[in-house]
């Protein structure tokens, strides 16, 4: 074992303050930048509100977002007290239940997509409401360049309240592109808050982290 001089232990642990701070702020970096939203416009803030769209086939709605109508749908931009963040959302509607209605959500602009990397954990989540008897079914489509290689279908029922939804997905062998969408079953369905963020690996958050206890360890050993 390496026995230090006691003039030599106070500056051996001087020096390591900085290494163990940098550690603990690279360790806190690496979670902030592990949650940030990737999804840009996730607040729909660039529609224009009041603008309704009952045109069919796919209209854009804004820099990032499609609104597809398969005959009997309405998107509404409402604003104001309407909206669960910042001023505006999108209200989907349609009158029949057997007609295809969905939003289409991808990465700005139009046509490009959300990137993403194969392997990597996402917690995906929204909020939605709506003042009828409905539901909806969400899609998180992984793609690789421009072939669809795996889809995620999970079906939700609304509450009038506005509710937080969410999902892990996890992008399958050679996607690298995410795209999400809202098909609406019955009814309507008021949607805002769109958010996609990269969870971090247990393994390497467990590595980082007994990096960080190591170093605080060999400092306490140190310090006696
Ligand atoms: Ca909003």
């Amino acid at each position: 074992m390496i026995t230090l001089r006691k003039d030599h232990r106070s500056s051996f642990t001087a020096a390591l303050k900085p290494i163990v701070a940098g550690i603990a702020l690279s360790l806190v970096l690496g979670v902030s930048a592990a949650v940030a939203n990737i999804m840009p416009d996730y607040s729909f803030e660039s529609a224009t509100a009041g603008t309704t769209i009952t045109a069919t086939g796919m209209t854009n709605v804004c820099s990032n977002i499609r609104f597809y109508n398969g005959g009997t749908g309405t998107l509404q931009v409402v604003s104001g007290a309407a909206a669960q963040d910042g001023n505006v959302a999108l209200k989907l509607s349609k009158t029949t239940e057997s007609d295809s209605v969905f939003i289409d959500m991808d990465a700005a602009p139009t046509d490009s997509w959300i990137p993403v990397t194969a392997g990597q954990s996402y917690e995906v989540s929204f909020w939605a409401r709506s003042d009828s008897d409905s539901w909806f079914v969400f899609e998180e489509r992984g793609y690789s360049d421009w072939t669809p290689i795996a889809t995620n279908y999970t079906g939700w029922v609304l509450n009038s309240a506005w509710t937080e939804y969410t999902s892990t997905w996890i992008a399958p062998t050679s996607v690298t592109k995410l795209d999400l969408a809202w098909n609406l079953g019955k009814g309507s369905m008021v949607l805002d808050n769109v958010c996609v963020q990269a969870v971090p690996e247990p393994a390497s958050m467990l590595a980082m982290f007994g990096g960080f206890v190591g170093f605080v360890g060999l400092a306490i050993r140190r310090k006696k």
